[in-house]
């Protein structure tokens, strides 16, 4: 096992040295997930020196450390945000009522169900992308891919210290378990459908860390709401870190835009293909792809598990005090719905409704990334716009699975469907395409064909810095 820390094995701010049985455990788990890390973590680059930001406590000067470490010397800490005193429930059934510091006993397993779903993800996306790095477009590129790579396993070492402390031995085994599926086995699958994709190369990469992290910005920000307090304030801290994934989303997908409206006007007859680039009707169609497996994330339309966890105060709405009210009896959500095969807008009550209530601030959150991509087409003077497709389109959970639409919404019978799917989703040749354009670039500060040189450098760092040392 790698030598990793020096003061402390595990770095933290939970007093993990005053609790000696918790810190045994987490200590037994580490070389586990050391050996996890190695075996499906980032192939090829674990001995490189990479400029990495690490957390190092939870204080504004704490947790954006930057500095060379080799990937697995990283320290993987756990950092809960101070506790608030006198916090309360602030939504559910216990609004005002004091938060709980334990698990309350009757939504144990609803907690663990949560908490194991949130861990299970973290892992999941290390090993979709753990082949990337030998294709990256630069040494930012790289170097960005593996600042998510870490970060994931540090939110997976947060659900782990929450399993390990507040779940007894059930909450060890789900912790082994965590390492023991694997995205895409058949087996022994990841637990929610997107982690089981392939993300194959780097405009998967960056339509997942734009759509598919989005989504973990919602659901963490709807358990840093909740009334167990432990929850609520590892997912704050989380939400820190997360912010800087979706930047290398929208900015990755922004930078392969403004090279595709580039070459339009340069490359002769405009065949953004045949110079090297990726066209914006494939970038639309990978949209389309990522987009609606991101929709999935947020569980069925009508749901009744998401009506008991805002009920029992586990799972709240996004930024809940903006919301004028907090216990949601009585009240209605107006949606769209299939009733009979047939697509009618109708009043749900909100509590079973709110799987869709987060789902939406996430479109509305989505289409505004969307804009700015759209202006820096318009700024490039060339006539395109890049739309999200109707929540319909291609589902895979919910109630518009059991049929078929375009990406404008209309219902279309299967036949319809299984003929032109192939102009909505990335097809064989399309998949073949991109592929064929993923050669890495590994000279500092140059850029692959398909894709522009960022704005700036990470930490202000200039365009030609080594962000990844050479072996
Ligand atoms: N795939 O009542 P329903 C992130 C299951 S991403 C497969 O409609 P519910 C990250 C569901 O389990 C954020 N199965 O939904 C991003 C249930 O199964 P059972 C991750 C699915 O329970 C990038 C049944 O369908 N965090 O952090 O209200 C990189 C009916 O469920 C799916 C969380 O998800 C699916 N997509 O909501 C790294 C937060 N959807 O009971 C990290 C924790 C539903 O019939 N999880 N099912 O066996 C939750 O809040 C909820 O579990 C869900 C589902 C929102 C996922």
């Amino acid at each position: 096992m790698t030598a990793v820390l020096t003061d402390e094995k595990i770095p933290n701010n939970v007093h993990l040295a005053d609790d000696r049985r918790l810190q045994r455990a987490l200590e037994a788990w580490q070389p586990q997930f050391l050996d996890w890390w190695k075996a499906m973590g980032p192939v090829g680059w674990q001995e490189r020196d990479i400029y990495l930001r690490t957390a190092v406590s939870v204080e504004t000067d704490g947790w954006a450390h930057f500095n060379y470490v080799k990937m697995p010397d990283y320290r993987w800490g756990i950092f809960l945000e101070p506790k608030q005193e006198g916090r309360v429930h602030g939504f559910g059934d216990f609004a005002g009522q004091p938060v709980w510091d334990e698990v309350p006993g009757e939504f144990r397993n609803m907690l663990r169900r949560l908490v194991v779903t949130q861990g299970d993800t973290e892992p999941a996306s290390v090993e979709q992308q753990r082949l990337l790095g030998d294709t990256a477009p630069s040494l930012y590129d790289l170097r960005n891919l593996f600042q998510v790579n870490v970060e994931e396993g540090r939110h997976l070492w947060a659900m782990v210290y929450l399993l390990h402390t507040y779940f007894g031995r059930d909450g060890r085994e789900e912790a082994e378990e965590l390492l023991a599926r694997r995205s895409g086995d058949v087996d022994k699958p990841r637990i929610l459908g997107a982690f089981n994709e392939p993300t194959s190369h780097w405009l998967s990469f960056f339509m997942f860390t734009m759509f598919t992290d989005r989504d973990g910005k919602y659901q963490l920000a709807a358990l840093a709401e909740s009334g167990f307090d432990p929850l609520a304030r590892t997912c704050r801290f989380m939400l820190t870190e997360e912010a800087h994934h979706m930047f290398v989303g929208e900015s990755g997908v922004q930078r392969v835009v403004k090279r595709a409206c580039e070459l339009m006007k340069t490359a002769p007859g405009g065949d953004v293909r045949a110079a090297g680039g990726i066209d914006l009707p494939t970038i639309q169609k990978y949209l389309h792809l990522w987009y609606s497996l991101s929709l999935d994330l947020f569980g069925g339309e009508v749901s009744s598990n998401a009506a008991d966890a805002f009920a029992s105060g586990l799972k709240g709405r996004y930024k809940e005090d903006r919301y004028p009210e907090h216990k949601l009896i009585g009240s209605h959500f107006a949606m769209d719905v299939l009733e009979e095969g047939k697509v009618v807008h109708k009043d749900i009550a909100m509590r079973n409704a709110l799987n869709e209530v987060l789902r939406t601030e996430y479109i509305k959150d989505c289409q505004r990334g969307v804009d700015r991509w759209n202006k820096t087409i318009k700024d490039e003077g060339i006539d395109f716009v890049i739309t999200l497709p109707s929540a319909k389109f291609h589902r895979n959970i919910g109630m518009w699975s059991t049929q078929r639409f375009t990406p404008t919404g209309d219902m279309i019978d299967q036949a319809t469907y299984d003929a032109r799917q192939g102009e909505w989703l990335p097809n064989a040749a399309d998949e073949v395409f991109v592929k064929s354009l993923m050669h890495p670039v590994y000279e500092p500060g140059k850029m692959a064909s398909w894709i522009a040189p960022p704005a700036k450098g990470i930490n202000n760092l200039p365009g030609d810095f080594e962000y990844v040392k050479p072996a």
